[in-house]
């Protein structure tokens, strides 16, 4: 049996993905969005999981807020570690290390010792997925000169937009300072124009994020943005519990992304 810390050491030694990960072009993929601790939800997905034969790809955003995010955490591993082929787990805003997220309650949550060990697998976390049709990431594009190419994005400096970004559906100009979420602008709105360069320059036909709930645009697919948000509903944080919790079932051949409901006998 291994204590939590030797787990959590173990699965850091193991975790090998470079910070953008090339995904399969066969067969389905269940990917979900922020879970902020709502374990219950987490549970459900955990058995579509063993239900089908889907890889699962975590979009980011697992702790803080919610009432069970330690549980979440562990879980979480334990998946990738098991089943390290199948499940991926990108980075979110509150895992990474570059603006720190209000609340951040984790860090009360466990010791110095357990702290610094999850920093070390949160900086291991990818923060890009992609494959012929589509490109996976937390937040939004990132504001860049020139055109876009796929290997850019493993760029740290473009961490911090890339886990932050919010989509503006209305917005006419490519990108709009967020102010906020960030005092300094240096977070900003991206609009369906920054979409249509995005997706033109990588030869891709949609995104699928999660990390925004504000705007219209949680659980929808808008403009070839597909927005998840599947920390809502009972068993998380009191604020999303009117949002729906939803995943995403993604055909990677063809690219075609289904929003669902979590099925759940509670609701
Ligand atoms: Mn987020």
């Amino acid at each position: 049996m291994f204590s939590n810390t030797e787990r959590l050491e173990y699965s850091t030694g193991r975790m090998e993905e470079e910070r953008i990960i090339k995904l399969t072009n066969k067969g389905h993929a269940i990917v979900v969005g922020d879970i902020h601790g709502n374990f219950e939800n987490l549970k459900i997905i955990e058995r579509l999981f063993h239900e089908t034969n889907y890889i699962l790809l975590f979009l980011g955003d697992y702790i803080d807020r919610g009432p069970k995010q330690l549980e979440v955490l562990k879980s979480i591993i334990e998946m990738k570690t098991e089943y390290s082929d199948q499940v991926f787990l990108l980075k979110g805003n509150h895992e990474s290390n570059i603006l720190k997220p209000c609340p951040h309650d984790f860090d009360f949550l466990v010791s110095e010792k357990e702290k610094s060990l999850y920093e070390l697998f949160f900086e291991k976390l990818p923060v890009v997925a992609f494959n012929n049709n589509l490109v996976f990431l937390h937040g939004g594009i990132p504001e860049i000169r020139g055109k876009y190419k796929i290997g850019m994005l493993k760029e740290k400096r473009l961490e911090m937009e890339i886990v932050w970004n919010d989509f503006n559906p209305s917005l006419r100009e490519m990108f709009a300072p967020n102010y906020e979420r960030d005092p300094l602008g240096r977070i900003k709105y991206f609009s369906h124009v920054a979409v249509q360069k995005f997706l033109k320059d990588l030869g891709k036909l949609g995104i699928v994020r999660g990390h925004q709930y504000s705007l219209g645009v949680a659980n929808k697919c808008i403009k070839h943005v597909c927005t998840l948000f599947t920390a809502g509903g009972k068993g998380g944080y009191e604020w999303y519990e009117g949002i729906e919790p939803c995943i995403a079932i993604v055909n990677l051949s063809r690219g075609n992304v289904c929003i669902e409901r979590l099925p759940n006998e509670r609701y």
